[in-house]
């Protein structure tokens, strides 16, 4: 592919709902610039943009996908999103280094969720957009239905800018309302406007140069003195109000039967933006302010793959200068330099090598030693840092359990490289529970991370809920005894310790205290009977969580001068503190977490209701037009799976973000069941 200067490239990422028909319509246009020679269909799994089993097994895009073709003089890198929410984080990457946003809407379903959300991250980015109606050739297609349905929740500003010939079956071509001329097929080829048409198409374009007008003063004042707008003018208003995003044009056709697409094309390229009259926003703390796209280089990494096999794979957005193979770049972000090798522009699975990706573009670049996306590669210290893009915290955790002790020895790495390639991604270690813990945005994201870690690292996983750090405390003060005496025969076993046990208020740390008098137990043994009071402390009486918030006190005990020893003092200590806890009034408590979930209004009766079931209490409500915050403390045990909750009860509409708070008693009949839980989980380890 030869170089283009950026005025001549468009990058344009394609959002919709799972399933409008992005990846069928990214084929169909690949195919339409001959940037391929067969055109794959999403049935047969073999579509240039979804060729990672993981996507063949689902039939759903996973990755983001860059997929560059050339149409007339311009570039293209078209950016096929996946539309399942569990993958945000592809798309934010998109949405960071696109210009412009095809907003892709399936004519037989108009606005979704998904929809919304897509528009929303568009209009936080700023980009230019425009709405593509696909599937026309389906039953039920309704193309005025859609453009009402976009006027309706949007504004006038959204502007259909062609008419469907034809729905269903039939459907044949689309009318050019700027030209006024009808293009039939997949080959377009021109044709009258079907006299039945010709009416609506008149209308509508009324609707458009009205608004189009209305961009302009100059337009306007033209328009309302009656003047007609000129080819020009009209083209030149439309593309500046695109631009501006001050109008979304909406266009129609089928991905699958490639109708609509060859007027798309020549859309993308007349109306979305070049890279250069986009904004190019900087990292708070850039040692420089602006970024001169005429500059020294800076690019901005957005996604990294790991293979076994290839190694790392890091893709770039040059937004200034140009990046050459063979050569040094300046990592700002990791303080470093990193070598550069052969500079690749990738389509789907095929890669190209290049010698150079100039201002504008985007390209890749294998094995960097540091670079992790979101960072900034420029040629030396002090550059411009890039913003980096922002995603969204992780909601849902699952531990992480190897299934064999091989997979135990693999797994730790083979989970960072998931991390690297997927930063809504996260593991740690869970320290109450000693559990490996995955965190992410739903459940497929991390079923998809576990089946990854078997196909590309060979770690077999199971996943399954966190455990809950629970903890026992007592609710009384007591005094517990314990003698450790052994004497038969030989060398005898002795320690006798008598301990007081307090609770302390919640959330103060363990104390120890001695208050042996007159060497009833010798000072060189006191220290191991707290070792073992603490060690006691591990393993509550109850369920075995361990134990907070009390001070014990030695006060008395006996000592034998020849079988004495630490050992002795220490199973003393512990075994007392077990009796102690054990008459104590034992108690179990639990993990508290704030939650603070935000839905549309619509859903706060729901929201409510599922958190009574969940031992939640509300804090507060905040309404705030059409969304409302909602805060609750409530149970961590009872939203191990929230967002999978929150995700049915909202059809993905609710978001919500969660931190634990403080630690509460667990009601009794809770702690029965919780205790019989441990029990039968125990009689099953000892099997
Ligand atoms: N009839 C028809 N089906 C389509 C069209 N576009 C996509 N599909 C089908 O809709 C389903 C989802 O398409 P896909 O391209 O994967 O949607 P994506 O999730 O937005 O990428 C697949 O079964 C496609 O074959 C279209 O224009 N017409
Ligand atoms: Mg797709």
């Amino acid at each position: 592919m030869k170089l283009y200067p950026p005025e001549k490239i468009r990058n344009v990422v394609f959002l919709s709902h799972n399933g409008a028909g992005k990846t069928t319509l990214s084929e169909a246009l690949l195919f339409a610039t001959g940037a391929i020679t067969r055109l794959g269909k999403i049935e047969a799994g073999n579509t240039t943009s979804d060729y990672d089993p993981d996507e063949l097994k689902r039939r759903i895009s996973i990755n983001l996908s860059i997929l560059p073709c050339e149409w007339g003089e311009a570039k293209l890198n078209l950016l096929d999103s996946p539309g399942y929410m569990d993958f945000v984080g592809e798309v934010r990457s998109a949405v960071r280094v696109s210009e412009g946003a095809v907003i892709v809407v399936a004519a037989t379903s108009g606005i979704e969720v998904g929809t919304e959300l897509a528009w929303d991250y568009a209009d936080e980015a700023g980009l230019a957009r425009l709405v593509f109606v696909s599937k026309m050739d389906r039953e039920n297609a309704n193309f005025l239905k859609i453009v009402e349905q976009f006027r309706a929740h949007y504004g006038a500003k959204c502007v259909a800018l062609q008419l469907p010939i034809g729905a269903h079956a039939d459907f044949n071509g689309i009318v050019d309302l700027m030209s006024m001329k009808a293009f039939i097929g997949s080959t377009s080829s021109e044709a009258e406007i079907p006299a039945e048409l010709a009416g609506k198409a008149q209308e509508l374009r009324a609707q458009m140069i009205e608004a189009v007008a209305e961009t302009d003063d100059a337009l306007m004042e033209k328009y309302l003195g009656g003047e007609e707008l000129n080819q020009t003018e009209l083209t030149a208003g439309l593309q500046k109000a695109v631009v501006e995003g001050k109008l979304v044009p909406i266009m129609v056709g089928s991905g699958l039967q490639s109708i609509g697409v060859r007027e798309l094309l020549n859309a993308l390229v007349e109306l979305m933006p070049s890279p250069l009259s986009h904004p190019l926003p900087v990292a708070e703390g850039s040692a420089t302010k602006e970024v001169d796209t005429s500059g020294p280089l800076a690019a901005l990494v957005f996604k990294t793959t790991a293979d076994p096999y290839v190694g790392k794979l890091t893709y770039f957005r040059v937004f200034a200068g140009a990046m050459d193979s063979n050569s040094q770049v300046w990592d700002v972000n990791q303080n470093a330099a990193e070598r550069i090798g052969q500079l690749y522009m990738l389509r789907g699975k095929t890669q190209e090598a290049v010698n150079r990706v100039e201002v504008g573009d985007i390209g890749a670049v294998a094995k960097l030693s540091t670079a992790v996306t979101g960072d900034t590669l420029t040629v030396q210290d002090k550059q411009v840092t890039l913003l980096p893009i922002s995603f969204p915290k992780p909601v849902f955790s699952v531990a992480v359990h190897p299934k064999t002790k091989a997979d135990l020895d693999k797994m730790g790495t083979s989970l960072t490289r998931l991390t690297e390639e997927d930063p809504t991604l996260r593991v740690y270690r869970d320290p109450d529970t000693a559990e490996t813990i995955l965190s992410g945005m739903g459940d497929t994201q991390v079923d998809v991370a576990a089946e990854r870690m078997q196909r590309k690292f060979g770690v077999g996983v199971d996943l399954k809920p966190p455990k809950v750090p629970y903890r026992e405390t007592i609710t009384r003060g007591v005094k517990a005894e314990f003698k450790h005496k052994k004497q038969t025969g030989g060398h005898g076993q002795y320690g006798h310790v008598m301990l007081e046990l307090e609770p302390l208020p919640q959330g103060s740390p363990n104390e120890f205290e001695n208050k042996v008098v007159g060497g009833a137990i010798p000072k060189n043994y006191i220290p191991a009977v707290e070792k073992g009071v603490i060690e006691g402390y591990k393993e509550g009486v109850l369920a075995g969580y361990p134990v907070v918030g009390l001070r014990v006190s030695v006060y008395d005990g006996s000592f034998h001068p020849v079988d004495s020893s630490e050992l002795c003092f220490k199973i003393a200590g512990s075994q007392a503190l077990k009796k102690g806890l054990t008459d104590g009034g034992p108690i179990m408590l639990e993990p508290i977490v704030k939650i603070k979930v935000t839905v549309p209004n619509d859903f706060t009766g729901d929201i409510l209701s599922d958190l009574n079931t969940k031992r939640a209490r509300v804090q507060g409500m905040n309404p705030q037009g059409d969304i409302n915050t909602i805060e609750a403390e409530v149970p961590m045990a009872e939203v191990l799976r929230y967002a999978t909750d929150l995700k049915s009860i909202t059809q993905g509409r609710g978001t919500y973000v969660s931190e634990v708070s403080h630690y509460e008693q667990v009601p009794s009949q809770i702690t029965e069941k919780i205790v019989a839980e441990r029990e039968a989980e125990k009689a099953s380890e000892d099997k």
